[in-house]
């Protein structure tokens, strides 16, 4: 019989004894909850909720992908005031790829193993529907074992726009050549008086989570994310993840969640303000809420490009299921100050994930498991 005295919650967080209580019941948290555990400064607390959660959903699973990241152009035609990716196409070093460049850059990486490709990248006016359906069917062609996970809601939006479609015909034609499921970029945060600020040009919050339910009710998965660490507040947030909730209650079709922290290098928002890098208890917190607040959710994932390959395998204890994957070449985060590495073995994964006592699972990218690595058959490093 599990009760709060099970998880030990009456020795660390008197103060949060109802919220224990009501995620061993699993009854959903209210936004009061949200706002609360936010709040908290107990962080070892929120972790062995989170942890507890977890746990319930996916035991000591803890899943990766061997993955690759494209971002076909720099050149974008929106202004986000956090973004240090996007160029004018004046600029020098802005850049394009053609079809041919990204087949030939994709081979000389992709292998066998490789299950996923993730494509996303500026909004470019002349980078037409016609651009996108043929680099998805080339790359189906080309690599047919690989998913193709491809353009956040933001990009959808504006490819409908510049192709006079709905929508969802552009979904349609999208998945037609080749679309597998869709990433959680461009959510940011809902909130509009937060969006007016970091990105007023791009499409609002109820855009963006119509996008996504459109993209379920036409048979594909999706990602969702949430900007943290910028000028959002704690009720941002919440408000934010009760948003998620309620749209995966709709249509379901929601993988995982990612917090994505902002990294203050070279854009607008980080210069005017001299917003320095997210906290590690920011981190871990972002986290943490979001798996209590997301019951609904299947993953948290922690993405070890952004906050470190440290963190996030201490974040493995903090409600997180999911360490996205060898990613092999990134971008977005660099230009923007990260100092991680662009790429990670396998191995290296496995490693992280059984040094935090969790299980390695390497999984296709709508989560089957591809290989459950038991202790003894991990990959060396060397
Ligand atoms: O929407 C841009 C963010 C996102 C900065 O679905 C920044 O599996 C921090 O969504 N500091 C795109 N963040 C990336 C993304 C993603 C990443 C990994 C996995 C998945 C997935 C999705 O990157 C943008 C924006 O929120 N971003 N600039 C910055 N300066």
């Amino acid at each position: 019989m599990i009760n709060t005295s099970t998880l030990g919650m009456e020795y660390v967080a008197p103060e949060l004894a109802d919220i224990a209580q009501k995620v061993v019941n699993q009854d959903r948290l209210s936004f009061e909850d949200g706002v609360r555990l936010y709040q908290t400064s107990d962080i070892l607390a929120l972790g062995i909720l989170a942890n507890y959660a977890n746990v319930m959903r996916n035991g000591t699973n803890v899943y990766f992908v061997q993955n690759r990241h494209i971002n076909p152009t720099n050149i974008c035609a929106l202004h986000c005031n956090f973004c240090s990716f996007r160029r004018d196409s004046y600029e020098p070093d802005a850049y394009i790829w053609t079809i041919e460049q990204i087949i030939e850059r994709a081979q000389a990486t992709i292998t066998e193993h490789t299950r996923e490709i993730h494509i996303v990248g500026g909004l470019h006016p002349d980078l037409t529907l016609d651009y996108y359906c043929t680099l998805l069917s080339t790359l189906k062609q080309t690599f047919p074992q690989a998913h193709l996970k491809a353009f956040t809601a933001v990009e959808i939006e504006y490819l409908a726009a510049i192709s006079k479609l709905s929508r969802k015909e552009t979904l349609y034609h999208l998945i037609q050549a080749g679309l597998d499921s869709m990433p959680g970029g461009g959510a940011e945060i809902f909130h509009p008086r937060v969006r007016k600020r970091i990105c007023p040009e791009k499409v609002d919050g109820d855009a963006w989570l119509a996008i996504h339910g459109l993209a379920h009710q036409l048979g594909i998965k999706t990602n969702a994310t949430m900007l943290y660490g910028h000028i959002e507040t704690v009720e941002d947030c919440v408000d934010h993840l009760i948003r998620l909730r309620e749209q995966q209650d709709q249509t379901g079709g929601f993988m995982t969640f990612i917090p994505l922290a902002y990294h203050p290098t070279n854009n607008n928002l980080g210069r005017a303000r001299a917003l320095d890098f997210t906290t590690g208890m920011e981190d871990l917190r972002n986290l943490a809420v979001s798996r209590l607040m997301l019951d609904n959710f299947a993953h948290i994932k922690s993405y070890w490009i952004m906050i470190t390959p440290g963190l996030a395998q201490l974040s493995l204890s903090f409600g997180v299921s999911d360490m996205d994957g060898t990613v092999i070449e990134e971008r977005i985060y660099h230009d923007a100050g990260a100092t991680t590495d662009q790429a990670i073995t396998c191995a290296a994964l496995v490693q992280w994930i059984s040094a935090a006592g969790k299980t390695p699972v390497e999984r296709d990218a709508l989560y089957n498991e591809i290989k459950v690595y038991h202790p003894g058959q991990y990959p060396s490093l060397r």
